[in-house]
């Protein structure tokens, strides 16, 4: 075991250069190779791979800093037993390394134009010649012809890497490209790379296509140069990394000099640019939460997760209109721009309550009718019998008496007692009277259902919506206690407001809505007097219920609650 401290290497001469993203904690387990850093600088990105393998101990660097070559990054615990990293040729070091002046768009550079590597082999103290193996390239500096010449492109030096993936053909026969056009992207793990025209002309052949794999010298196709440019002479490039030596004498651009090419809007590393290809994903769908509008990994799974939720809950898969009955997907938005925020975990029965309501909401027809139910005889007898009531451990609401109206409605309007089959051809009649109670706890909404309400007298109907509600709070229904309701009774009474258009469950027909009593003056044909109105808010599905039989309804429950002796008939 041996504690070694990770620094930065060369990064083509670049000082200050901004740390992006630390990619890696202390504790994590490295390879060679493993992404330690990414570094951004206005001209590039750059990923910085481990040299060693071993356990991150301590992280010397975090996002913001401004580094150079030698500061250090991190310390790392290395295992005596693993084999030390293997000394980076040179070739395999510029690609590794610098040309870690990765190229993400829109700062995708030409790494490999021969300028670039002539600086780079410059800053390594290395010769750049022709001889066996240089790559045969047309050069820039040609002389003047007077007639056109078709010539062969061949891939050129790409820093020793081998079978690199083709992942765009930039061009077709018969397009005119100027010098510097992108003609493939290349793209290996570390690395996306531009390879661009060596000079202008017409595309007469390709011998690539995307999924092929290049490495130096692999043909892309050829060219027939302009006749009105100087046509090039191909002539032996400076494209072959020899020999560590000497610098090179002769002045090239320097790195930051780089041509930038702004390539579409899409600002994303490597990395990212490969999982989106197998994910299928158009990164130009995604939205960027990295520096500078950068995409990371994240934001795409965070897309393909988003995606797949639409696609569960029958929205569409991506943009957001769409024609027919398709459901529009939902845009994502960043609110962390408009101040602060906290993500916070929704409980299970808050996402199923979601679920459902979705599911609710696009299947059920609803219409919500209203009304006021004169309940103060029912309030005063409440208040008569409340002390008897406590006796008998029952704390009267005038929830049951509601309870045991909507009983009676489904009684005398089986119309109402029904739900639709999902064979779009039946409706189910109910012949039981089971009624469902929501009940706010503090995971969310649950609703029990009390069975058989018209056998039940108001006493235990009270009993049981506090038993139920307890064990509702307290977490403890089971699923059996909140199936089989086949009507809803959703009260806000305590809570206030006037009304409201309570959700219809698919399994049953309709849900009423309770709001809070409010004394009213109410004309009784002579004069106004003062009674206690209770607002009602009926919804029901208009697919199995009409709207005579929902008024019916409604009127029906408010005629019972103004007189509940009428229950006793
Ligand atoms: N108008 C005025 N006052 C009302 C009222 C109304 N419509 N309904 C109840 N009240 C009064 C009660 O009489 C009681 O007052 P007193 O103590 O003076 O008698 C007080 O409000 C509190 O009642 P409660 O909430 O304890 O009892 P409840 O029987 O009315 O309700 C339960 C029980 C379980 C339904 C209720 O506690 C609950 O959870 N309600 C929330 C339901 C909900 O979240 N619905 C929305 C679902 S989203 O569609």
């Amino acid at each position: 075991m041996a504690i070694e401290t990770i620094n930065i290497p060369d990064i083509g001469g670049a000082e200050g250069v901004d740390v992006i993203e630390v990619c890696v904690a202390v504790g994590d387990t490295i390879e060679v190779d493993t992404g330690l850093l990414v570094l951004e600088s206005d001209k590039a990105s750059m990923d910085i791979p481990s040299p060693k393998a071993g356990v991150v101990t301590k992280v010397l660097v975090k996002e913001g800093d401004k580094v150079s070559e030698g500061a250090p990054m991190f310390e790392i615990e290395t295992s005596a037993t693993s084999a030390p990293a293997a000394e980076a040729p040179p070739g395999f070091f510029f690609f590794s390394s610098v040309s870690l002046l990765f190229l993400f768009c829109p700062f995708r550079l030409f790494v490999f134009s021969p300028p670039l590597l002539i600086t780079y082999a410059q800053s390594q103290g290395v010769v750049l010649s022709g001889g066996p193996g240089a790559v045969t390239q047309p050069s820039a500096t040609a002389a003047p012809a007077a007639t056109s010449a078709v010539i062969d492109i061949p891939v050129p030096d790409i820093g020793g890497a081998e079978h690199v993936d083709v992942i765009e053909v930039c061009v077709a026969v018969g397009d005119e490209v100027k010098e510097g056009d992108s003609l493939i992207v290349l793209e290996s793990d570390k690395a996306s790379m531009d390879i661009p025209s060596p000079v202008s002309g017409k595309i007469t052949a390709l011998s690539i296509s995307v999924g092929d794999t290049a490495s130096m010298g692999t043909l892309i196709g050829k060219i027939e140069t302009t006749s009105s440019a100087p046509a090039p002479v191909a002539a032996p490039v400076a494209a072959k990394v020899e020999a560590p030596a000497a610098k090179a004498a002769s002045a090239a651009p320097a790195v930051a000099d780089a041509p930038v090419v702004h390539s579409g809007d899409v600002y994303a590393g490597p990395a990212v640019r490969k999982l989106a290809r197998q994910l299928g994903v158009n990164l130009g769908e995604v939205k960027a939460t990295g520096p500078r509008g950068r995409v990371l990994n994240d934001d795409v799974k965070a897309f393909v997760k988003t995606v797949m939720q639409q696609r569960a809950s029958g929205g569409s898969s991506a943009g957001t209109v769409t024609s027919g009955s398709g459901i529009p997907a939902v845009p994502y938005v960043d609110y962390a721009q408009f101040g602060e925020i906290e993500m916070v975990k929704m409980s299970k029965i808050k996402q199923l309550t979601a679920e459902a309501m979705t599911r609710n909401w696009l299947n059920i027809p609803r219409v919500t009718q209203f009304d006021d139910a004169d309940i103060t005889d029912i309030e005063n007898f409440r208040k008569d019998m409340k002390a008897e009531a406590e006796k008998s451990g029952v704390k009267l609401t005038p929830l049951p008496f509601i309870i045991k109206a909507a009983a009676a409605a489904l009684q005398a309007e089986p119309s109402f007692n029904v739900a639709m089959h999902n064979d779009g051809e039946h409706i189910v009649q109910k012949k039981f009277i089971h009624i469902a109670v929501a009940v706010d706890t503090p995971r969310g909404l649950m609703v029990p259902v009390i069975r058989d309400v018209d056998k039940k007298g108001i006493y235990e109907i009270s009993r049981e919506v506090a038993e139920l509600a307890g064990k509702a709070r307290d977490g403890k229904l089971k699923p059996a206690e909140m199936q089989g309701g086949c009507f809803t009774i959703s009260s806000l009474g305590p809570i206030g407001g006037t009304g409201f258009t309570p959700m219809v469950s698919t399994t049953e027909a309709g849900i009423l809505g309770i709001s809070k009593a409010a004394m009213k003056p109410v004309w009784n044909g002579t004069e106004f007097e003062p009674r206690l109105m209770l607002p009602l808010s009926l919804s029901y599905d208009h697919r199995a219920v009409n709207g005579s039989d929902a008024g019916r309804f409604l009127t029906y429950i408010s005629t019972v609650l103004a007189d509940v002796r009428r229950l006793l008939l």
